[in-house]
């Protein structure tokens, strides 16, 4: 439940994280019985916590195609995240794994944890993935290959410039929104969405993920994992590594709001995106990952935590946005509220400040002409106490244990004063 002095801090966490596990449980359940889609269930659920739930709540026929797609990019993902491979091993895996889908004999062992049990594994996922209607399978195989080629392209070039940088974020997320909109697109129920609107959804969520596990990824054993572009990072320091060191700091969270006001560039799309989109369900697929990214970089910025380690949105609150995202009323409040949050974050000293502050403005003038922006319940200032009557109720308990506890190992000359 979220470490317990978290919600004593925000009680208003409480009942999100309550309905949140509730959730979780109910997936659980829901789990089919079919040896290879039980498989691909459960291990949805072990591999991605952030999107399982999400992908969980899309309707059958759409949620199958998707859980597919996410397992069948992770396994390929595995490969390019494994640096204990060789590149002359790993290179052609990337560029032929698009033809491994259909052949259920085949298999390569890499990565650790649940992503090897995912390798060891996966005729499960081929055995799905040929389940799937002929419309799902092709755009599958289509960004599979295509992300391949590109995830292989990068195993022997750096990503120098920010042209290269916005090209790796294509490769491994941009094609993963232009997947997501063939397959809305094929279920029925949305528009095929322009490739330009779907790539921003995808690299405003891969660039808030590199920019969060930069120290993560620089301390990776055996080979750091470097994405940020020597563009960017080289006007600060001499080498990406040199951003963690304590002699560093000043330099490193001004590379840091670089990075930051760098994906700011993404929002415009991403809002235009989802304020196209019809089915609730799918928006709500699609909404929720990106208001955790524009929190995520609200905290991120102007933060030399991130140079100490990995700075994440408390569960309490992403409970809560999951709880909440229901209509694009709640996108437009949310990425509102979280823009303000970086905005006050902003030094006028900041070699970038000037940047920041008018992409933030961008951003908030389309969700102030949205005229949906009320004073709905914020995500972080201290709203009235809404305590549900479960909250108090519990509270009570909680205190009444306590109090029988501490009445019955009192030295019994009290209980004569009850
Ligand atoms: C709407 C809704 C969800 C969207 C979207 C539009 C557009 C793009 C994405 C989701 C993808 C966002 C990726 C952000 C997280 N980054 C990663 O997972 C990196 O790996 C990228 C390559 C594999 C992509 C796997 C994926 C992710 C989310 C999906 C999906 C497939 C399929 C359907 C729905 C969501 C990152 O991996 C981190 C890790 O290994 O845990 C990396 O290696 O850089
Ligand atoms: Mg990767």
């Amino acid at each position: 439940m979220g470490s317990l002095k978290a919600v004593l801090k925000h009680p208003d966490d409480f009942y999100p994280l309550f309905k949140l596990k509730m959730a979780a449980k109910a997936a659980e359940k829901q789990i089919p019985s079919e040896p290879h889609w039980g498989f691909c269930y459960s291990m949805l659920h072990k591999v991605s916590r952030s999107f399982a739930l999400v992908i969980q709540q899309l309707n059958p026929e759409l949620r199958d195609a998707v859980c597919i797609f996410y397992l069948v990019l992770r396994a390929l993902d595995t490969v390019e995240d494994d640096t204990s491979i060789a590149a002359d091993i790993k290179v052609p895996i990337l560029v032929a794994f698009h033809q491994h889908i259909y052949d259920r004999d085949w298999h390569f062992a890499c990565g650790t944890k649940e992503y090897k049990v995912l390798m060891d594994q996966f005729h499960h996922v081929s055995t799905a993935f040929l389940e799937l209607s002929k419309s799902y399978q092709e755009a599958i195989e289509d960004i599979t290959m295509r992300m391949g080629a590109g995830m292989a392209k990068f195993i022997c070039k750096e990503v120098e410039t920010i042209d290269d940088y916005d090209e790796y974020c294509h490769y491994v997320a941009g094609l993963v929104g232009l997947g997501l909109s063939k397959l809305f697109y094929a279920s029925g129920t949305e528009i095929l969405f322009p490739d330009p609107l779907s790539n921003s959804m995808g690299l405003f969520l891969q660039k808030t993920n590199i920019i969060r596990d930069y120290l993560e990824d620089i301390n990776e054993i055996p080979k750091s994992r470097m994405f940020w572009p020597r563009e960017i990072w080289s006007k600060y320091v001499n080498k990406l590594e040199d951003l963690k060191y304590e002699e560093n700091s000043k330099k490193a969270v001004q590379c840091l709001n670089d990075m930051v006001t760098n994906a700011l560039i993404h929002i415009e799309d991403c809002l235009k995106y989802m304020s196209d989109l019809r089915d609730p369900a799918i928006f709500k697929f699609c909404a929720i990952p990106q208001i955790m990214a524009i929190g995520t970089l609200a905290l991120c910025y102007n933060n030399i935590e991130v140079f100490r380690g990995v700075v994440k949105m408390r569960r309490g609150l992403t409970a809560k946005v999951i709880d909440r995202t229901k209509t694009m009323v709640d996108v437009y409040g949310a990425f509102y509220e979280f823009s303000s949050m970086l905005k006050s974050k902003v030094e006028m000293h900041d070699p970038n400040a000037k940047t920041t502050i008018s992409r933030i403005e961008a951003a908030q003038k389309i969700c102030r002409d949205s005229g949906t922006l009320t004073n709905r319940r914020s995500y972080i200032l201290k709203s009235e106490p809404s305590y549900s009557p479960a909250l108090i109720a519990l509270v009570f308990i909680i205190l009444a244990i306590l109090y029988a506890y501490v009445s019955a190992n009192r030295p019994n000359k009290i209980k004569l004063t009850l």
